[in-house]
């Protein structure tokens, strides 16, 4: 199996490096955007995912895709199945490209019976490549990395992504986990990348990485970067299991730091829902 992985990287690690070519090369970008004004695609987005489906489905017949623009196209995710299945971001970051702010990456992870098996990031403006392969270690250009290791939230610094807390859907979850996360911790940032954001946890650069409401491709290939560095990757809903499918995620340095971090998501989602209840019960009373 582990010798099969590796034939895989090996054929889809220069393809990767390509598209990174693509997105350096980018000139004059117009930006589009989807069913949100502040959901944002380029044509560069859609070229680095069809050139990348092309190339590895000619090579790969009956391997499966989950790509970010082709579902957008279709309006629905594929369902996952225990085949090999290339999870594509072709762009994460897609407003920090538009800005020429360098936090952007091409993130494409395997799936095999439904589980990660190989991660690959590539940040073609700092020529920075992470990869994973099941049960081998995290690189960041080759060499090996690992997490802070940190186990206290009061000295943890925690990545938390923001850019969704604009979606009504969200907002309100956000500002409660908001709330109380910085009573806590020791400092914040957000920087616009899920897949960057996990492989900062996964080099020791951040402590603690969370956005909620995420989709499989922000998550496929970081997920597996994160716990190959020897971190510890939960669902931020207290007692719910991680689904890749699904991904509200936190992912933190270690084990007992990820418990730390969930306890106080707890305590938050219980103040939201207690305070829900009391706005029930007064518009009831009148
Ligand atoms: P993207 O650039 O591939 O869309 C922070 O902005 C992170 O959340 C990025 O990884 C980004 O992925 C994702 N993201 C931002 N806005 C989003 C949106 N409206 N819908 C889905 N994902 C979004
Ligand atoms: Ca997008
Ligand atoms: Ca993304
Ligand atoms: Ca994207």
């Amino acid at each position: 199996m582990s010798e099969q992985i590796r034939i895989y990287f090996d054929f889809v690690l220069p393809l990767v490096k390509k598209a990174g070519k693509v997105i350096l090369e980018a000139k004059n970008i117009e930006i589009e955007t989807k069913d949100e004004i502040y959901d944002l695609v380029t044509i560069y987005d859609r070229k680095v995912e069809e050139v990348l489906i092309k190339e590895i489905k000619a090579k790969y017949p009956n391997h499966k895709f989950i790509g970010e623009e082709e579902s957008s196209a279709r309006s629905e995710i594929s369902d996952l199945t225990n085949d090999p299945t290339w999870i594509i971001d072709p762009i994460d970051g897609t407003a920090n490209f538009v800005r020429n702010f360098p936090i952007t990456c091409i993130s494409i992870g395997l799936t095999i019976n439904k589980q990660p098996v190989l991660g690959i990031i590539y940040n073609p403006f700092m020529d920075e490549l992470y990869t994973a392969m099941k049960g081998q270690g995290a690189h960041l250009n080759g060499k090996r990395i690992f997490t802070s290791k940190q186990t206290d939230i009061q000295k943890s610094v925690l990545n938390y992504e923001l850019s969704l807390a604009r979606s009504e859907k969200h907002r309100e979850l956000y500002m409660y986990r908001l709330t109380h996360l910085i009573a806590v911790i020791q400092g914040i940032r957000s920087m616009g990348s899920a897949a960057l954001g996990l492989c900062y946890v996964a080099r020791g650069s951040m402590d603690a990485y969370q956005c909620d409401g995420l989709y499989p491709w922000d998550a496929a290939a970081g997920v597996l970067i994160v716990t190959e560095a020897g971190g510890a990757v939960g669902d931020s809903t207290w007692g719910k299991e991680f689904d890749l499918m699904k991904p509200n995620f936190i992912a933190a340095a270690s084990k007992p730091l990820l418990d730390q971090f969930l306890q106080v998501e707890k305590r938050a989602d219980d103040e939201r829902l207690a305070a829900l209840l009391v706005k029930k019960a007064n518009v009831g009373c009148k």
